[in-house]
């Protein structure tokens, strides 16, 4: 195999790859752009790529490994929904030679031979890049915010959690009231944010949501309507993810900052992939990829910008 490899030139050979993509499901506007770009990034490099939706649950992610392994795929791609449980199935894996990449969200796993590489942006610094927005924007002013957290045990919900509550950690004017998993989910998201509204004196007690990603603060959005408060303004929206959805609720003054995580996590991977098979050029072990805050002034330009790129 590696002589033809190597009488084939680079994009020749690619064509011939076969990746296999475990992902976690369809819970935010952000997975299925992910999604979506996965498959155009595969295209675009002559890359056959399979994608097995494991609907939110770990073990049909554990399945569709093992699924891929016994098809002898070159490659395969996880976005880990949780990050514990994972040695078992990447031991056979790596029994089985085939290289894997973890898209998006981290495992704990002690043995790093056991992948190749994670591609994923500093979830602590997106974290702590909401949280030090909304110290400057309070300027000293009390404010209580309550947290809608990702799922739980996934790293990036973690992540996000530790970054944010190190921003505001010397500012004991602003805290965290109440804190609570939505799942990345639009629907949870909506359903954590009345109770808090409940319990915190119908809203009027809240100052700012942190939401893990946009979809929650979407869901956030509509029960602070529903309740006849004014969100962006009575309450305001900090979320993560800069999906285009978001930039409308700023644009309908409703959400106040977004911190960006591209959804090209395949890209990097795919890249790093083909240069392995290549030559044996080995990767970081953590491919990261940028993060930016953005508010309501590149609102249009961002809703413009992630058309084009077809999301
Ligand atoms: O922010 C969220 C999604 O793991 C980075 O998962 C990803 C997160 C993303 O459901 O919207």
């Amino acid at each position: 195999v590696s002589s033809i490899a190597t009488l084939l030139s680079g994009a020749a050979y690619a064509q011939s790859l076969t990746v296999g993509f475990s992902q976690i499901g369809s819970e935010s506007g952000w997975r299925a752009a992910e999604t979506s770009v996965a498959k155009e990034q595969a295209k675009q490099r002559g890359i056959t790529l399979k994608i097995a939706d494991a609907q939110q649950k770990q073990e049909n992610q554990i399945k569709a490994v093992r699924s891929f392994i016994a098809q002898g795929v070159d490659a395969i791609f996880i976005a880990p929904v949780v990050q514990t449980g994972w040695e078992p199935v990447l031991e056979e894996a790596k029994d089985a030679k085939i290289p894997v990449f973890l898209l998006d969200r981290n495992i704990t796993a002690k043995d790093k031979s056991l992948y190749m590489s994670v591609v994923t942006a500093d979830n602590v610094y997106e974290g702590k890049v909401a949280g030090d927005w909304l110290v400057k924007e309070m300027a000293g002013k009390t404010c209580n915010v309550v947290e809608l957290q990702g799922t739980v045990g996934a790293s990036v919900a973690l992540d996000r959690k530790k970054g944010f509550a190190d921003a505001i950690a010397s500012t004991p004017s602003i805290k965290i009231v109440r804190t609570q998993s939505g799942d990345f989910t639009r629907s949870k998201g909506k359903e954590v944010m009345e109770s808090f509204i409940k319990a915190e004196d119908r809203g009027k007690n809240i100052c700012a949501v942190y939401a893990h990603n946009d979809d929650m603060a979407i869901g956030a959005i509509q029960a602070i309507k529903e309740a006849g408060l004014k969100p962006g303004s009575d309450i305001k929206i900090i979320s993560i993810d800069a999906v285009p959805d978001i930039f409308k609720a700023m644009q309908a003054g409703e959400a106040n900052l977004t911190v960006e995580l591209t959804p090209n996590m395949a890209g990097p991977a795919f890249d790093a992939l083909q240069a392995y098979k290549k030559d044996g050029t080995i990767p970081p072990k953590v491919i990261l990829t940028e993060s930016k805050a953005f508010g309501p002034d590149s609102a249009q330009q961002q809703i413009e910008l992630k058309k084009n790129m077809g999301y």
